[in-house]
Protein backbone atom coordinates (compact mmCIF):
# COMPACT_ATOMS: atom_id res chain seq x y z
CA UNK A 1 0.00 0.00 0.00
CA UNK A 2 1.20 3.69 -0.41
CA UNK A 3 2.68 5.62 1.85
CA UNK A 4 -0.36 8.64 2.32
CA UNK A 5 2.09 10.39 5.24
CA UNK A 6 2.56 14.08 4.31
CA UNK A 7 5.99 15.65 4.07
CA UNK A 8 7.21 18.72 3.39
CA UNK A 9 7.69 18.53 -0.18
CA UNK A 10 3.83 18.27 -0.72
CA UNK A 11 3.48 21.78 0.51
CA UNK A 12 0.29 21.01 3.12
CA UNK A 13 -0.49 24.48 5.10
CA UNK A 14 -3.18 25.39 7.46
CA UNK A 15 -4.18 28.70 8.63
CA UNK A 16 -4.25 29.38 12.54
CA UNK A 17 -7.97 29.87 11.87
CA UNK A 18 -8.82 26.23 10.38
CA UNK A 19 -7.55 24.27 13.13
CA UNK A 20 -8.19 26.65 15.93
CA UNK A 21 -11.86 27.11 14.33
CA UNK A 22 -14.25 26.64 17.64
CA UNK A 23 -17.00 25.23 16.36
CA UNK A 24 -19.62 28.32 16.60
CA UNK A 25 -21.84 29.08 14.20
CA UNK A 26 -24.55 31.45 13.65
CA UNK A 27 -26.88 29.53 15.86
CA UNK A 28 -24.79 28.06 18.51
CA UNK A 29 -21.11 29.00 20.66
CA UNK A 30 -18.47 27.67 20.47
CA UNK A 31 -17.82 23.50 20.98
CA UNK A 32 -14.08 23.68 21.62
CA UNK A 33 -12.17 26.09 23.73
CA UNK A 34 -9.55 28.56 22.49
CA UNK A 35 -5.98 27.42 21.61
CA UNK A 36 -3.00 30.00 21.32
CA UNK A 37 -1.21 29.95 18.66
CA UNK A 38 1.80 28.13 19.64
CA UNK A 39 -0.34 25.25 20.43
CA UNK A 40 -1.94 25.26 17.11
CA UNK A 41 1.51 25.17 15.49
CA UNK A 42 2.32 22.30 17.60
CA UNK A 43 -1.18 20.61 16.87
CA UNK A 44 -0.03 21.04 13.09
CA UNK A 45 3.47 19.75 13.25
CA UNK A 46 2.16 16.35 14.85
CA UNK A 47 -0.20 16.05 12.06
CA UNK A 48 2.48 16.81 9.78
CA UNK A 49 1.89 19.70 7.55
CA UNK A 50 4.83 21.62 6.32
CA UNK A 51 3.52 25.04 7.11
CA UNK A 52 0.87 27.53 8.98
CA UNK A 53 -0.76 30.68 7.55
CA UNK A 54 -2.28 33.29 10.03
CA UNK A 55 -4.25 36.78 9.63
CA UNK A 56 -2.99 39.28 11.69
CA UNK A 57 -5.59 38.88 14.32
CA UNK A 58 -5.29 35.17 14.68
CA UNK A 59 -2.11 35.70 15.99
CA UNK A 60 -2.11 38.95 17.56
CA UNK A 61 -5.57 40.12 19.34
CA UNK A 62 -6.32 43.75 17.78
CA UNK A 63 -5.82 45.52 21.42
CA UNK A 64 -3.10 43.44 22.42
CA UNK A 65 -0.24 45.43 24.25
CA UNK A 66 3.66 46.08 22.88
CA UNK A 67 4.31 43.25 25.93
CA UNK A 68 1.64 41.02 24.88
CA UNK A 69 2.66 41.18 21.43
CA UNK A 70 6.83 40.43 22.35
CA UNK A 71 5.27 37.57 24.14
CA UNK A 72 2.87 35.99 21.81
CA UNK A 73 5.29 36.28 19.09
CA UNK A 74 8.24 34.70 21.14
CA UNK A 75 6.17 31.53 22.01
CA UNK A 76 4.94 31.29 18.47
CA UNK A 77 8.59 31.48 16.79
CA UNK A 78 9.26 29.15 19.20
CA UNK A 79 6.61 26.77 18.21
CA UNK A 80 8.22 27.45 14.75
CA UNK A 81 11.67 26.55 15.47
CA UNK A 82 10.45 23.26 17.37
CA UNK A 83 8.37 21.88 14.72
CA UNK A 84 9.62 23.36 11.74
CA UNK A 85 6.83 24.74 10.24
CA UNK A 86 7.20 27.40 8.15
CA UNK A 87 4.88 30.44 7.37
CA UNK A 88 4.18 30.60 3.59
CA UNK A 89 1.31 33.22 3.82
CA UNK A 90 -0.86 35.93 5.57
CA UNK A 91 -3.32 37.65 5.47
CA UNK A 92 -5.46 40.56 6.76
CA UNK A 93 -8.67 40.59 8.99
CA UNK A 94 -10.70 43.11 7.83
CA UNK A 95 -13.91 41.13 8.43
CA UNK A 96 -14.93 40.63 12.05
CA UNK A 97 -14.30 44.03 13.33
CA UNK A 98 -17.72 46.39 13.37
CA UNK A 99 -15.78 49.22 11.77
CA UNK A 100 -15.89 46.93 8.86
CA UNK A 101 -19.41 46.48 8.57
CA UNK A 102 -20.01 47.96 5.58
CA UNK A 103 -16.94 46.90 3.88
CA UNK A 104 -13.03 47.88 4.24
CA UNK A 105 -11.30 48.92 0.86
CA UNK A 106 -14.82 49.63 -0.69
CA UNK A 107 -16.30 51.38 2.71
CA UNK A 108 -18.64 54.70 1.67
CA UNK A 109 -16.49 56.30 4.34
CA UNK A 110 -12.86 57.33 3.88
CA UNK A 111 -12.41 57.13 7.60
CA UNK A 112 -12.90 53.26 6.92
CA UNK A 113 -10.89 52.92 3.63
CA UNK A 114 -7.80 54.57 5.34
CA UNK A 115 -8.07 52.55 8.33
CA UNK A 116 -8.55 49.33 6.49
CA UNK A 117 -5.23 50.11 4.56
CA UNK A 118 -3.14 51.20 7.80
CA UNK A 119 -4.03 47.79 8.76
CA UNK A 120 -3.19 45.76 6.09
CA UNK A 121 0.49 48.04 5.76
CA UNK A 122 0.80 46.44 9.76
CA UNK A 123 -0.82 43.25 8.77
CA UNK A 124 1.89 42.76 5.53
CA UNK A 125 4.97 43.82 7.79
CA UNK A 126 3.68 40.90 10.38
CA UNK A 127 3.30 38.24 7.45
CA UNK A 128 7.12 39.50 6.26
CA UNK A 129 8.59 39.72 9.49
CA UNK A 130 7.45 35.50 10.00
CA UNK A 131 8.94 35.03 6.41
CA UNK A 132 5.25 34.75 4.04
CA UNK A 133 6.03 34.90 0.47
CA UNK A 134 2.37 35.18 -0.65
CA UNK A 135 -0.26 37.28 0.73
CA UNK A 136 -3.65 36.91 0.47
CA UNK A 137 -6.42 39.87 0.10
CA UNK A 138 -10.30 38.11 0.89
CA UNK A 139 -12.21 41.00 0.77
CA UNK A 140 -15.45 39.28 3.19
CA UNK A 141 -17.21 42.31 3.47
CA UNK A 142 -16.75 44.26 0.07
CA UNK A 143 -20.08 44.08 -1.14
CA UNK A 144 -23.77 45.16 -0.27
CA UNK A 145 -26.98 43.79 0.79
CA UNK A 146 -28.52 46.33 -0.72
CA UNK A 147 -27.53 48.21 -3.54
CA UNK A 148 -28.93 51.66 -3.04
CA UNK A 149 -26.36 51.92 -0.48
CA UNK A 150 -23.18 52.30 -2.88
CA UNK A 151 -21.83 52.31 -5.91
CA UNK A 152 -20.74 49.76 -7.98
CA UNK A 153 -18.24 51.52 -10.08
CA UNK A 154 -16.68 53.37 -7.41
CA UNK A 155 -16.36 50.26 -5.23
CA UNK A 156 -14.41 48.59 -8.07
CA UNK A 157 -12.38 52.30 -8.15
CA UNK A 158 -11.59 52.04 -4.46
CA UNK A 159 -10.68 48.29 -4.39
CA UNK A 160 -8.22 48.85 -7.55
CA UNK A 161 -6.93 52.08 -5.30
CA UNK A 162 -6.30 50.07 -2.47
CA UNK A 163 -4.24 47.24 -4.75
CA UNK A 164 -2.25 50.03 -5.96
CA UNK A 165 -0.95 51.34 -2.59
CA UNK A 166 -0.11 47.66 -1.62
CA UNK A 167 1.76 47.05 -4.46
CA UNK A 168 3.72 50.05 -4.18
CA UNK A 169 4.19 49.74 -0.48
CA UNK A 170 5.50 46.03 -1.10
CA UNK A 171 8.18 47.51 -3.86
CA UNK A 172 9.00 50.44 -1.50
CA UNK A 173 9.98 48.10 1.37
CA UNK A 174 11.75 45.58 -1.40
CA UNK A 175 9.30 42.76 0.20
CA UNK A 176 9.86 40.14 -1.71
CA UNK A 177 5.98 39.12 -1.80
CA UNK A 178 3.19 38.69 -4.23
CA UNK A 179 -0.34 39.50 -3.52
CA UNK A 180 -3.19 36.72 -3.95
CA UNK A 181 -7.06 37.73 -4.19
CA UNK A 182 -9.75 35.48 -3.32
CA UNK A 183 -13.32 35.73 -4.28
CA UNK A 184 -16.33 34.72 -3.00
CA UNK A 185 -19.81 34.88 -3.78
CA UNK A 186 -21.33 36.00 -0.72
CA UNK A 187 -21.64 35.41 3.11
CA UNK A 188 -21.04 37.52 5.17
CA UNK A 189 -22.30 39.95 2.99
CA UNK A 190 -25.36 39.56 0.37
CA UNK A 191 -22.99 40.18 -2.67
CA UNK A 192 -19.76 40.54 -2.32
CA UNK A 193 -17.74 42.61 -5.33
CA UNK A 194 -15.85 40.24 -7.67
CA UNK A 195 -17.74 37.26 -6.91
CA UNK A 196 -15.41 34.49 -8.75
CA UNK A 197 -12.17 33.82 -9.44
CA UNK A 198 -12.94 35.03 -13.12
CA UNK A 199 -13.59 38.57 -12.05
CA UNK A 200 -10.62 38.55 -9.96
CA UNK A 201 -8.84 37.78 -13.00
CA UNK A 202 -10.27 40.59 -15.29
CA UNK A 203 -10.06 42.69 -12.26
CA UNK A 204 -6.07 42.24 -11.89
CA UNK A 205 -5.58 43.14 -15.25
CA UNK A 206 -6.50 46.53 -14.15
CA UNK A 207 -4.17 47.60 -11.83
CA UNK A 208 -0.38 49.67 -12.14
CA UNK A 209 1.00 46.17 -10.83
CA UNK A 210 -0.73 42.88 -12.43
CA UNK A 211 2.69 41.39 -12.04
CA UNK A 212 2.34 41.42 -8.28
CA UNK A 213 -1.20 40.42 -8.18
CA UNK A 214 -2.57 36.56 -8.80
CA UNK A 215 -5.48 34.41 -7.32
CA UNK A 216 -6.00 32.29 -4.52
CA UNK A 217 -9.47 30.34 -5.78
CA UNK A 218 -10.95 28.70 -2.94
CA UNK A 219 -13.33 25.48 -3.56
CA UNK A 220 -16.19 25.94 -1.16
CA UNK A 221 -16.28 29.65 -2.99
CA UNK A 222 -17.03 28.49 -6.64
CA UNK A 223 -18.81 25.48 -5.96
CA UNK A 224 -21.33 27.94 -3.61
CA UNK A 225 -21.93 29.63 -7.05
CA UNK A 226 -22.71 26.29 -8.63
CA UNK A 227 -18.83 27.25 -10.66
CA UNK A 228 -16.50 24.17 -11.69
CA UNK A 229 -13.62 24.84 -9.73
CA UNK A 230 -11.14 23.23 -12.12
CA UNK A 231 -12.01 25.19 -14.75
CA UNK A 232 -11.13 28.71 -12.68
CA UNK A 233 -7.90 26.95 -11.82
CA UNK A 234 -7.18 26.06 -15.01
CA UNK A 235 -7.76 29.62 -16.35
CA UNK A 236 -5.90 31.56 -13.43
CA UNK A 237 -3.08 29.12 -13.99
CA UNK A 238 -2.80 29.24 -18.15
CA UNK A 239 -2.75 32.97 -17.46
CA UNK A 240 0.10 32.52 -14.89
CA UNK A 241 -1.88 33.72 -11.91
CA UNK A 242 -2.51 30.89 -9.60
CA UNK A 243 -0.25 32.16 -6.67
CA UNK A 244 -1.98 30.18 -3.77
CA UNK A 245 -5.23 27.74 -3.53
CA UNK A 246 -7.47 26.93 -0.58
CA UNK A 247 -8.80 23.19 -0.48
CA UNK A 248 -12.08 22.35 1.10
CA UNK A 249 -15.44 21.11 0.37
CA UNK A 250 -18.98 22.18 -0.29
CA UNK A 251 -22.46 20.86 -1.57
CA UNK A 252 -23.54 24.01 -3.67
CA UNK A 253 -26.07 26.33 -3.21
CA UNK A 254 -25.44 26.60 1.09
CA UNK A 255 -24.11 28.52 3.34
CA UNK A 256 -20.18 28.33 3.27
CA UNK A 257 -19.62 25.02 4.70
CA UNK A 258 -15.79 24.76 4.68
CA UNK A 259 -16.05 20.80 4.88
CA UNK A 260 -12.63 18.57 4.65
CA UNK A 261 -11.17 18.62 1.42
CA UNK A 262 -12.29 15.77 -0.58
CA UNK A 263 -15.30 15.20 1.90
CA UNK A 264 -18.44 16.23 -0.57
CA UNK A 265 -17.58 16.19 -4.49
CA UNK A 266 -14.68 13.62 -4.87
CA UNK A 267 -14.75 13.30 -8.29
CA UNK A 268 -14.50 17.08 -8.28
CA UNK A 269 -11.39 17.01 -5.92
CA UNK A 270 -9.80 14.32 -8.21
CA UNK A 271 -10.05 16.58 -11.46
CA UNK A 272 -8.38 19.56 -9.41
CA UNK A 273 -6.05 17.32 -7.69
CA UNK A 274 -4.97 15.73 -11.10
CA UNK A 275 -4.80 19.28 -12.99
CA UNK A 276 -2.52 20.65 -10.18
CA UNK A 277 0.12 17.62 -10.41
CA UNK A 278 -0.45 17.36 -13.83
CA UNK A 279 0.69 20.93 -14.30
CA UNK A 280 3.30 20.65 -11.71
CA UNK A 281 1.99 23.66 -9.51
CA UNK A 282 4.45 24.11 -6.73
CA UNK A 283 2.87 26.33 -4.47
CA UNK A 284 0.90 25.93 -0.85
CA UNK A 285 -2.00 23.17 -0.72
CA UNK A 286 -3.52 25.24 1.77
CA UNK A 287 -7.05 23.35 2.95
CA UNK A 288 -8.60 26.32 4.45
CA UNK A 289 -11.84 24.61 6.05
CA UNK A 290 -12.62 23.19 9.51
CA UNK A 291 -13.62 20.36 11.83
CA UNK A 292 -17.09 19.72 12.04
CA UNK A 293 -19.18 21.37 15.26
CA UNK A 294 -19.00 17.98 16.44
CA UNK A 295 -15.39 17.32 16.98
CA UNK A 296 -12.96 17.71 19.94
CA UNK A 297 -9.61 18.43 19.46
CA UNK A 298 -8.64 14.76 18.76
CA UNK A 299 -11.32 15.10 15.46
CA UNK A 300 -9.35 18.46 15.15
CA UNK A 301 -6.74 16.27 13.59
CA UNK A 302 -8.77 13.82 12.18
CA UNK A 303 -9.85 16.27 9.67
CA UNK A 304 -6.45 17.86 9.54
CA UNK A 305 -4.94 14.64 8.68
CA UNK A 306 -7.82 13.68 6.60
CA UNK A 307 -7.42 16.83 3.98
CA UNK A 308 -3.54 15.57 3.94
CA UNK A 309 -4.70 11.58 2.98
CA UNK A 310 -7.34 12.37 0.56
CA UNK A 311 -5.10 14.55 -1.19
CA UNK A 312 -2.57 12.27 -1.52
CA UNK A 313 -4.86 9.14 -2.20
CA UNK A 314 -6.35 11.63 -5.18
CA UNK A 315 -2.47 12.35 -6.44
CA UNK A 316 -2.13 8.49 -6.31
CA UNK A 317 -5.07 8.35 -8.47
CA UNK A 318 -4.37 11.03 -10.86
CA UNK A 319 -1.03 9.12 -11.70
CA UNK A 320 -2.98 5.80 -11.55
CA UNK A 321 -5.35 7.42 -14.26
CA UNK A 322 -2.15 8.99 -15.91
CA UNK A 323 -0.49 5.24 -16.75
CA UNK A 324 -4.17 3.65 -17.49
CA UNK A 325 -3.51 1.97 -21.19
CA UNK A 326 -7.29 1.92 -21.57
CA UNK A 327 -7.73 5.27 -20.69
CA UNK A 328 -4.91 6.65 -22.37
CA UNK A 329 -5.53 5.02 -25.59
CA UNK A 330 -9.18 6.18 -25.55
CA UNK A 331 -7.64 10.01 -25.07
CA UNK A 332 -5.81 9.33 -28.07
CA UNK A 333 -8.27 8.34 -29.78
CA UNK A 334 -10.47 11.16 -29.29
CA UNK A 335 -7.43 13.85 -30.01
CA UNK A 336 -6.65 11.98 -32.86
CA UNK A 337 -5.20 14.78 -35.72
CA UNK A 338 -4.42 13.43 -39.34
CA UNK A 339 -3.35 16.72 -40.30
CA UNK A 340 -6.30 17.81 -42.89
CA UNK A 341 -7.29 20.82 -41.20
CA UNK A 342 -3.92 21.93 -40.40
CA UNK A 343 -3.78 24.75 -43.75
CA UNK A 344 -7.06 26.20 -41.85
CA UNK A 345 -6.21 26.67 -38.04
CA UNK A 346 -4.09 28.39 -36.23
CA UNK A 347 -3.01 31.92 -36.96
CA UNK A 348 -4.87 34.01 -38.93
CA UNK A 349 -3.85 35.05 -42.34
CA UNK A 350 -6.45 36.38 -45.25
CA UNK A 351 -5.40 33.36 -47.59
CA UNK A 352 -6.25 30.60 -44.56
CA UNK A 353 -9.55 32.85 -44.36
CA UNK A 354 -10.03 32.18 -47.88
CA UNK A 355 -9.08 28.89 -48.19
CA UNK A 356 -11.32 27.57 -45.14
CA UNK A 357 -14.59 29.71 -46.98
CA UNK A 358 -14.40 27.32 -50.01
CA UNK A 359 -13.89 23.96 -47.75
CA UNK A 360 -17.09 22.05 -47.79
CA UNK A 361 -17.67 19.99 -44.34
CA UNK A 362 -19.93 17.00 -44.16
CA UNK A 363 -21.95 17.83 -40.68
CA UNK A 364 -23.54 14.44 -40.89
CA UNK A 365 -20.36 12.10 -40.95
CA UNK A 366 -18.80 14.46 -38.43
CA UNK A 367 -21.24 14.41 -36.05
CA UNK A 368 -21.67 10.40 -36.29
CA UNK A 369 -18.79 9.69 -34.43
CA UNK A 370 -19.32 8.46 -30.83
CA UNK A 371 -16.90 10.37 -28.49
CA UNK A 372 -16.67 7.05 -26.13
CA UNK A 373 -16.88 9.45 -23.13
CA UNK A 374 -19.54 7.13 -21.56
CA UNK A 375 -16.25 4.33 -20.99
CA UNK A 376 -13.76 6.69 -20.00
CA UNK A 377 -16.03 8.20 -17.68
CA UNK A 378 -16.62 4.92 -15.96
CA UNK A 379 -13.19 4.43 -16.66
CA UNK A 380 -12.44 7.00 -14.22
CA UNK A 381 -14.85 6.08 -11.64
CA UNK A 382 -13.88 2.57 -11.45
CA UNK A 383 -10.19 4.13 -10.47
CA UNK A 384 -11.73 6.24 -8.08
CA UNK A 385 -13.75 3.43 -6.13
CA UNK A 386 -10.57 1.45 -6.01
CA UNK A 387 -12.39 -1.04 -8.55
CA UNK A 388 -9.75 -0.92 -11.02
C1 LIG B 1 -12.25 33.25 6.16
C2 LIG B 1 -12.71 32.90 4.78
C3 LIG B 1 -11.65 32.27 3.98
C4 LIG B 1 -10.51 33.18 3.69
C5 LIG B 1 -9.75 33.52 4.89
C6 LIG B 1 -8.72 34.55 4.54
S1 LIG B 1 -10.69 33.92 6.25
O1 LIG B 1 -12.24 32.11 6.98
O2 LIG B 1 -13.84 32.05 4.88
O3 LIG B 1 -12.14 31.75 2.79
O4 LIG B 1 -9.61 32.50 2.86
O5 LIG B 1 -9.06 35.83 4.92
MN1 LIG C 1 -10.35 30.86 1.80
MN1 LIG D 1 -14.27 29.90 2.78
Amino acid sequence: MTDYSPKPEHRFTFGLWTVGNPGGDPFGYATREHKTPAELVYLLGEVGAYGVNFHDNDLLPIDASPAEVEAIKKEFSKALADTGLVVPMATTDLFHEPIFKDGAFTSNDPKVRAYAIQKTLKAIDLGVEFGAKTYVFWGGREGTETDSSKSAIEAIKRNREAMNFFCEYALDKKYDLKFALEAKPNEPRGDIYNPTTGHMLAFIATLDHPEMVGVNPEVAHEHMAGINFMHGVAQAWEAGKLFHIDLNDQYPGRYDQDLRFGSRDIKAAFYLVKFLEDVKYDGSRHFDAHAYRTEDFNGVKDFARGCMRTYLILKEKAAQFNADKEIQALLAEINADDGAMTPFLGKYSPEKASALKAESFDRAAISKRGLKYERLDQLTIDILTGTR
